[in-house]
């Protein structure tokens, strides 16, 4: 593995893990934009970034049968109805080092911005697919596929040296509802290296991890992808298992993420002027439900008072609402006075009544995924 071929990266990220590289912004820096700029967006990677430089002559390969397969060069993406869908990524592990502090977790830390949201530019996979004789909404097909294996060009050290590899179902594939893009911008620009280029899925509602980056084939499949990240990695475990007793093929390969949210407008301990003080953040649901309601409190938990939600600045955010972005966060935002010392929470509301637990410990897992417990901070008041 070669990394001296790796992208520019802003100077503000946060590094986490440097080879493979893994960074995110500061909070603050996270919530200057509801739409992420791509240079403050959290990048997430197993391996070296790819270096494709001849466009032209990129291909995917689309195989829907084994020996039955066919390029797709960019001209062919190009040449499909271009969607564009706003949606929130989500690594399973952010907040994941608040997890660790309960109890050691392993893999990489993060604090609250392993997310971001984007303005994701390309072709529906339900097109493309359709394009190889697959139907819209179609569960199994004929010779008995019934998953999308995304496979990748990066080599990791998981897959023993092998790509990055990730499916979803054919059912959320072929459903153009879903909104499934084989994506080749972000935000208005061409995808950037770090971000997948020249070709990335991305899909909505669903952790990151699914959303495979630099794409070398495209497989319909009878059975989920066996691949280290949808098999020994990326599910959640309950907490009484550990390294000795884990069995993975117990629990399913994690799909959708939870109800969340998070305080950005404030450090783990802050100190603040006297008077009123604004608490800012995002909140999200995964599997396109949007969010009802965001609740916070300002003495631990006690007492809580909800939150002014809004995706467009100005405009009050509705979830459902033909003028709200399904897939994508809101911003929250409350005022309130504070007394010498207090704790600040929060906690979301997601339009199926789902609540994000109060306690690390009763979501505890040892690769420590999915921490949507509520988010606390502490401010004191000084001068
Ligand atoms: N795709 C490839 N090929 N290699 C990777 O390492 N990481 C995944 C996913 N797709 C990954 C990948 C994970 S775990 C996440 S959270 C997202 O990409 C991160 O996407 P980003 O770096 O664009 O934010
Ligand atoms: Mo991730």
């Amino acid at each position: 593995s070669d990394y001296s071929l790796e992208p520019p990266r802003h100077p503000r990220l946060k590094i986490n893990a440097k080879e493979p590289f893994n960074a995110e912004p500061t909070r603050s820096d996270l919530i200057t934009s509801y739409v992420t700029p791509v240079e403050f967006f959290y990048k997430r990677n197993h391996g070296p970034i790819p270096v494709v430089d001849d466009i032209e002559r990129y291909s995917v390969s689309l195989c829907v049968l084994i020996n039955n397969s066919k390029e797709l060069f960019m001209k062919d993406i190009w040449k499909l109805p271009k969607y564009t869908v706003t949606a929130t990524l989500q690594c399973a592990g952010n907040r994941r080092t608040a997890m660790s502090k309960s109890r050691t977790v392993k893999g990489v830390g993060w604090d609250i911005a392993a997310i971001g949201n984007a303005v994701w530019g390309g072709a529906k996979l339900a097109d493309v697919l359709e394009l190889v004789g697959i139907p819209y909404l179609t569960s199994i097909t004929q010779s008995g596929g019934k998953h999308v294996e995304f496979v990748s060009i990066d080599k990791c050290k998981e897959e023993n040296g092998g790509p990055y590899k990730a499916s979803i179902p054919l059912s959320q594939a072929t459903n153009p509802e879903a909104d499934v893009l084989l994506a080749y911008e972000m935000n208005g620009e061409p995808l950037n290296r770090d971000h997948g280029y020249p070709l990335r899925v991305v899909v909505p509602g669903v952790i990151g991890a699914r959303s495979v980056k630099w794409l070398e084939s495209i497989n319909i499949i009878a059975d989920e992808c066996q691949g280290f990240f949808m098999q020994k990695d990326y599910k959640m475990f309950p907490p009484t298992v550990n390294w000795d007793n884990i069995n993975w093929s117990t629990r399913r390969s994690q799909m959708d993420f939870p109800v969340q949210s998070a305080i950005c407008s404030l450090e783990d301990v802050s100190v603040v002027k006297h008077g009123k003080i604004t608490i800012k953040g995002y909140a999200v649901s995964g599997g396109g439900r949007g969010i009802e309601r965001v609740d916070v409190s300002v003495d631990g938990g006690k007492t809580w008072v909800e939150a002014n939600r809004y995706q467009k600045t100005g405009i009050p955010y509705i979830a459902d609402d033909s003028s709200s972005d399904r897939w994508a966060w809101v911003f929250f935002e409350a005022e309130a006075n504070i007394p010498q010392r207090a704790e600040i929470v929060v906690k979301a509301v997601d339009i199926s009544a789902n609540v994000q637990p109060e306690s690390i410990d009763s979501i505890w897992n040892l690769r420590g995924i999915l921490n949507t417990s509520w988010h606390r901070v502490q401010v004191r008041v000084g001068q």
